[in-house]
């Protein structure tokens, strides 16, 4: 029988988990294992966590994927993201503060991974343009453009694994006059650098964590005003000067913004922090996953395999307060069904399965209810698998002590220390605030004096 052959579009944190997770049974003996192919449109791994400078198309003339920024640190505890095959003692050889930048997450995430043994799967610069499947043999087939040769190519699979994430395509709503208004309109997918709004007035539109955290960047980087415009509740912390929440925008006169509550403010810059479309141009409608940025998007059996046909698996596709971990305990299930150790139900085992998840999903009041659920549900994955074991249920326990901080101090919540569920290491403190250290960079947090936390309290 030849082997069978597996196609991973993307090699952000879940493609590469997907891609750790063969690695882990190779290296545990495990034999006749698929063959397997990364296409990445990027030219590295890491998805999301490669910054990059460009906006609008690369210079393939592809989608820029990234929306990450200049000066961004984890908006949650790193104790809580921390994989368990591999923690943050092992990585940096030391205690480190619990709120990392950027930089230093992604070379946490990319430090896991074996890039010499890993880098044979993947194919850069090579984005997805189709996957078909033929019914009749079973297969699909995938076709990329490979930028390096300049040709589209095609290959058949058993297997295809979408890990292309889902906070990249714009959710760009329109607002009556804005094609107006005299100063600069972008999305938060295109913001880069809160410097450009030194002394600005800047509006953001939207109320998750693109707006608090956007608009926090400008605060620390010297904007005059940020006001957040919020469509259903105000994100509600208590905003230093210069910062506050208005309702939702009506429209826009000149570089005047009117709210729903009548009022009116002058502003020069206006961001878009109105999330993310699910978007999967290479997808035909009968493999396409049709959902919005939630917690149990419907039609994944365990959150990863597609319902009309569960050979097309998922990762990564929840809205998420558990990430690394939540991917790794995903990806180590489709293996082993993949790999024939777990078997699948039928389809209608199936729907009672997703529907049961889908009613308690509906019942969900606040976010401590939704942190309790995605831990229930990394729970269920991790059983039946070899996946190192957990503390999943403690880390939501500090997720829920991370959304009281930010309710403490929005500004210096950041500043808090947590315990690893891993190792058991207390995190060591900043030695000043996040307000003030404005350097972002690898070398210079790694050269900060962290302080040793004696203490046990947080
Ligand atoms: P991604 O990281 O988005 O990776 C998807 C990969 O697929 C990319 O490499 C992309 O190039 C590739 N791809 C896309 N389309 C194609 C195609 N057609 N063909 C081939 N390849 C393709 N999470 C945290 O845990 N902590 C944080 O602090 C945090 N901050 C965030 C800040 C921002 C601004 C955003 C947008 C997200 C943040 N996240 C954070 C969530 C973040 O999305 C996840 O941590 C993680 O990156 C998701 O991994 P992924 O592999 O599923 O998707
Ligand atoms: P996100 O904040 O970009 O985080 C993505 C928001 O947009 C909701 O408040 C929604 O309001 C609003 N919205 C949508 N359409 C609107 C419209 N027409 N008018 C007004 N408001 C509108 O997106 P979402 O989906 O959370 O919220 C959309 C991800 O990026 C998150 O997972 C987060 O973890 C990550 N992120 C992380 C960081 C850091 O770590 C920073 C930014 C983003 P409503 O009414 O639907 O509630 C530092």
């Amino acid at each position: 029988m030849s082997k069978q052959k597996i196609a991973i579009l993307g090699a952000g944190p879940s493609g590469l988990a997907q891609l750790r997770a063969f690695e882990a049974a190779r290296k545990a003996g495990v034999q006749d294992l698929p063959e397997i192919v990364c296409f990445e449109k990027q030219s590295d791994i890491g998805g999301m966590w490669n910054y990059t400078w460009r906006t609008g198309l690369d210079k393939n003339g592809e989608p820029v994927h990234g929306s990450m920024y200049r000066y961004l640190w984890s908006n949650g505890p790193k104790e809580c993201l921390e994989f368990a095959d591999y923690s943050f003692d092992e990585h940096f050889g030391r205690a480190i503060p619990s709120y990392p930048p950027r930089a230093v997450l992604k070379d946490y995430i990319m430090g896991r991974i074996d890039k010499q043994a890993i880098s044979n799967y993947i194919r850069f610069e090579c984005p997805v343009r189709w996957v078909s499947h033929d019914d009749a043999t079973g297969k699909f087939t995938v076709t990329v453009m490979n930028h390096k040769t300049g040709l589209q190519e095609s290959d058949e699979f058993d297997y295809v694994v979408v890990a292309t994430g889902h906070f990249s395509t714009p959710n760009m709503p329109y607002f009556e006059g804005v094609e107006q208004f005299p100063g600069r309109v972008l999305h938060a997918h295109d913001f880069r650098d809160a410097l450009e709004f030194k002394d600005k007035n800047v509006l953001l539109v939207g109320a998750s964590y693109s707006a608090e955290d956007i608009g926090s960047q400008c605060y620390k980087y010297g904007a005059k005003s940020v006001t957040i415009s919020y469509r259903s509740s105000p994100l509600g912390f208590d905003w230093p000067e210069g910062m506050e929440e208005r309702p939702l925008l009506a429209h826009f006169d000149g570089n005047t913004g009117y709210f729903a509550d009548g009022s009116s403010k002058a502003f020069d810059a206006i961001i878009m922090c109105t999330g993310y479309l699910f978007h999967f141009p290479f997808l035909p409608d009968a493999l396409r996953l049709k959902t919005h940025n939630c917690l149990y998007p419907d039609n994944l059996y365990k959150g990863i395999f597609f319902q009309n046909n569960p050979k097309m698996i998922y990762l990564g596709m929840q809205d998420q307060y558990f990430t690394f971990n939540m991917f790794d305990a995903q990806a180590w299930y489709a293996r082993d069904v993949i790999l024939g150790k777990i078997a699948l139900p039928d389809a209608d085992e199936r729907r009672q399965d997703m529907d049961r998840w889908l009613q308690r999903h509906e019942q969900l009041g606040g976010c401590c209810d939704a942190i309790d659920f995605q831990a229930s549900y990394i729970r269920d994955l991790l059983g039946p698998t070899d996946y190192p074991e957990f503390k999943v249920e403690e880390q939501a326990a500090l997720l829920k002590e991370w959304q009281q901080d930010k309710q403490a101090g929005i500004m210096s919540f950041r500043e808090k220390c947590y315990r690893s569920t891993v190792t058991g290491t207390m995190a060591t403190r900043l030695p000043a605030s996040w307000l003030e250290i404005k350097d972002d960079s690898l070398e210079s947090f790694m050269s900060l004096d962290f302080i040793e936390n004696k203490s046990f309290d947080k």
